[in-house]
């Protein structure tokens, strides 16, 4: 287990490519540590392999023809961090009080290992004590049905499989409420309300085999080399062809600069690596919806040229007149806006702009792919229609090789939506559940994240259930949450490790740990395969292969099917038992409530390469209300609001993920790409603004947000350190600074936490 070190942290430039020796070497180190070298080789074999199991990482796609080793360095490390021999016995809760626990980290509390079984809190010793399964589900559902149903939140992460989820959709609805809200609502939910009114979908339109046929790809806010590495093969290949990729990012990512194949002897051997970015356009953070524009405006004003005088035309006029609405709007506003502004929003320069247009706009076939340094920002709804925008400007949706990828985080994110877990009733077929299960669905919109938080806050939410996740501190304003989720009446976790949402608990509070995805599921009908969506909107089966970290554990459906049959009334219509003893029959009665996506789930699941669901964009069938494909006129270029007045003293502060975590998850203390080893407490900023501010590389400060709202939030002892960032930007490490982030500074239509633009002060 690593301490964090402010004052011993190193700070070094990593100078190896993504990918190459680094990444076998950190591969086998996670391995040891975890003390499963031989099993845990024998288990990377099958990692999305088509007759394996889904890696528990990210979401990426698994193709129909593997390589040898379908896995990267992170994907190995999350397998590691589940298959893990060490283990938590209750005997451990008999040492430390839950207080006592309070002040341990994320990293340290979930590295001593797996939990075994269910534990309940008793709050005369104030510990966790061993409960027996049945007493568990019996106190949860007798506590669940005292309550308002509307004051019961059901949260999910976005692991656990589509089984699973659309069982406990399904308990919530019968429950009474559609207070389902997901980490989706902290991630891409930005896309899923985008999406709907430019091209009438709610997910990206690219799958893996548009790679092979685009001949340019822009790449914004993700961070490919540590967030979906697998992604780098498909881009490697591209770049072969000669495949023009342009980065816009105001860090400098290696993934996203170079890689070398950790798969191929011949990169490994020899220093050769591949360049991924052609061109890399650093621009501010919140700088997309100008730098769009910018991009915009060449191009129509190019093309305005191009049609006066017979020239070549870049916008693609048919395709516009076909199948879109809203172009001449918005081309008015991409020639009335100005390059100062521009420039000054974007922070990139005019000519850099032109370049991107120019490469651009005379591919063939283009995709834009995202992630979250668009969707986390005040105005992450406008970033991602400004992506369709320049899309649809050169037709660049429904052909081959062109099309929006929106780069989904958890493994099963795409897909928990897919099956009902949502808290806007309209998304979810109610009529169809209804009539299959004769019960009578809540009608009233549910409680996203954001309001969910608000409802802890001031009172109005009793119970939390969670399957998966860690709320407490994946959440905004965590110094604000964290006392209020103890007054909460019932705290409920379906959790594989401990982590600070089980120890910051409710006043009843359980945890049911559950067997993890790369294990073993024995039921009545025996050995049991799940399913999950990818990215790419492909459904693919996956079975475990390692012995159960215990036999005490249940597996998922069988714990939602344990809290459901203890909280609802008997309804002859809905068999658990039968569902968990066959997930077969899971997969059937989701067929039913969503024929048009699932018929012959069961035949179909062990498709390699997993089998696609319709997606009307992929056709330019454009499922919006007017049918057309819609551009969306920006009101502005301004990056947020709520920092319009801040003086040159409050910086901009991007949180985000280092090499070694999973979100909350934190492997290790260093993040190697970015060259900042034994300590997550940094603020690394420009070296022009260190030394305007007057302070000093190494230097301790502490950061406060620049609110107004009555509020203090303060993060104390973080260290300086100068970094590649544009002037006025900051960044530093997610969970460390969610404290810093106001509840209410989030997208301003779709509430996704503004996690990438925080203004803050530095306090030395
Ligand atoms: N190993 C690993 N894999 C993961 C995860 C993990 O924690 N670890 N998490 C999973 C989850 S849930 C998700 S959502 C994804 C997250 O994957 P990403 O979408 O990559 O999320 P972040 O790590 O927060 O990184 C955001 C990236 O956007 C850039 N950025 C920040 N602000 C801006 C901006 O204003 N404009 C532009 N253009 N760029 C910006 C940052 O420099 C950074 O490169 O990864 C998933 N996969
Ligand atoms: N400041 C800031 N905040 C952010 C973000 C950011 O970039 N910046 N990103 C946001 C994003 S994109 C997301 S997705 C959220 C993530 O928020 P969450 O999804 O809530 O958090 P995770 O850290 O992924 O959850 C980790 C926990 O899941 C449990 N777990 C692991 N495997 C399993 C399993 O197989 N089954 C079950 N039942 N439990 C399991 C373990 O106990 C582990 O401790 O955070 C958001 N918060
Ligand atoms: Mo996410």
């Amino acid at each position: 287990m690593q301490k964090d070190s402010v004052e011993d942290a190193k700070f070094e430039e990593y100078t190896q490519p993504a990918g190459g020796w680094g990444s076998a070497a950190a591969v086998a180190s996670i391995l040891a540590k975890e003390h499963v070298l031989i099993d845990g080789a024998r288990i990377l074999r099958k990692q999305n392999k088509p007759d394996g199991f889904a890696c528990v990482s990210c979401s990426w796609a698994k193709p129909a023809d593997p390589h040898l080793f379908e896995f990267c360095e992170n994907g190995a490390k999350a397998t590691a961090w589940e298959i893990t021999s060490r283990r938590v016995e209750p005997g451990f809760f008999d040492k430390h009080t839950v207080t006592d626990l309070e002040s341990w980290t994320d990293h340290e509390l979930e590295s001593i290992g797996r939990l075994t079984a269910p534990m309940r809190y008793d709050a005369a010793t104030d510990k966790y004590v061993p409960v027996e399964w049945q007493q568990a589900f019996d106190d949860i559902g007798a506590e669940l049905r005292s309550l308002d149903p509307k004051s019961a939140v059901f949260y999910a992460s976005g692991r656990a499989s589509l089984e699973t989820s659309y069982m406990y959709q399904l308990m919530a609805r019968m429950y009474g409420n559609n207070n389902l809200p997901d980490s989706s609502n902290m991630c891409h939910e930005s896309t899923s309300v985008a999406l709907p009114k430019t091209i009438g979908v709610g997910v990206g339109t690219v799958r893996l085999d548009d790679f092979e046929k685009s001949d340019c790809m822009l790449f914004f806010g993700h961070n490919t080399g540590t967030n979906a590495p697998r992604m780098l093969h498909p881009l490697q290949e591209a770049r072969k062809r000669g495949v023009p990729i342009i980065t816009f990012n105001p860090l400098r990512e290696r993934g996203l600069e170079r890689f070398a194949n950790p798969q191929s002897p011949l990169e490994m051997l020899t220093p050769k690596q591949t360049q991924i970015s052609t061109q890399y356009v650093q621009l501010r953070l919140g700088g997309d919806t100008a730098a769009v524009m910018g991009m915009a405006k060449w191009i129509i004003e190019t093309d305005d040229g191009a049609a006066r005088t017979g020239g070549r035309r870049l916008v693609d006029t048919a395709f516009i007149e076909q199948h879109t609405s809203g172009f001449q709007a918005f081309a008015e506003a991409a020639r009335a806006s100005n390059w100062d502004e521009i420039e000054r929003e974007s922070g990139v320069s005019r000519g850099e702009l032109e370049a991107a247009a120019r490469t651009y706009a005379n591919a063939k076939a283009a995709m834009i792919l995202y992630g979250m340094g668009l969707t986390q920002h005040r105005e992450g709804v406008r970033n991602v229609q400004m992506l369709t925008n320049l899309l649809l400007l050169c037709g660049n949706i429904g052909k081959p090789g062109a099309g929006i990828c929106a780069i989904r985080g958890h493994s099963n994110v795409q897909g928990q939506r897919t099956v009902g877990i949502t808290e806007k009733p309209e998304l979810a077929p109610l009529d169809k559940l209804e009539s299959q299960f004769r019960f009578t669905a809540p009608r009233d919109k549910g409680l996203n994240t954001v309001e969910a938080c608000e409802g802890i806050l001031d009172g109005k939410v009793r119970a939390f259930v969670m399957l998966g996740g860690n709320f407490v501190r994946a959440v905004p304003d965590h110094h604000r949450i964290e006392p209020a989720w103890k007054k909460m009446r019932l705290t409920v976790q379906v959790l594989t490790k401990l982590n600070r949402s089980a120890i910051i608990h409710g006043r009843k509070s359980y945890l049911l740990p559950c067997l993890g995805r790369i294990e073993i599921d024995k039921q009545a009908s025996g050995p049991q395969a799940v399913t999950m969506e990818d990215s790419t909107g492909c459904m693919h089966g996956s079975k475990g292969m390692a012995d159960p970290a215990s036999r005490h554990l249940l597996s998922e459906p069988a714990i939602v099917a344990g809290i459901a049959k203890a909280t609802l009334p008997p309804n002859p219509s809905v068999d658990w038992d039968a569902w968990v003893g066959d997930y077969a029959l899971i997969r059937d009665a989701i067929a039913e409530t969503f024929p048009d996506i699932f018929h012959d789930f069961n035949a179909r699941m062990w498709t390699p390469g997993g089998f696609a669901r319709p997606l009307g964009a992929r056709e330019r069938v454009w499922k919006t209300e007017n049918k057309r494909a819609n551009f969306i006129t920006p009101d502005g270029f301004d990056a947020d609001p709520d920092m319009k007045s801040s003086g040159p003293d409050v910086l901009r502060l991007m949180t985000t993920r280092g090499d070694s975590q999973f979100n909350t998850t934190v492997y290790s203390l260093d993040d190697r790409f970015r060259g900042v080893f034994g300590t997550r407490r940094v603020l690394m900023m420009n070296q022009a603004d260190i030394d305007r501010l007057g302070l000093a590389a190494g230097q301790i400060v502490s950061a406060r947000t620049d609110a107004h709202d009555g509020f203090e939030r303060q993060v104390d002892k973080l260290r300086v350190e100068p970094f590649d960032i544009p002037a006025g930007c900051a960044f530093g490490y997610y969970p460390e600074l969610n404290p810093l982030i106001p509840l209410w500074h989030h997208a301003k239509e779709s509430k996704v936490p503004a996690a990438k633009s925080v203004p803050i002060r530095i306090v030395a």
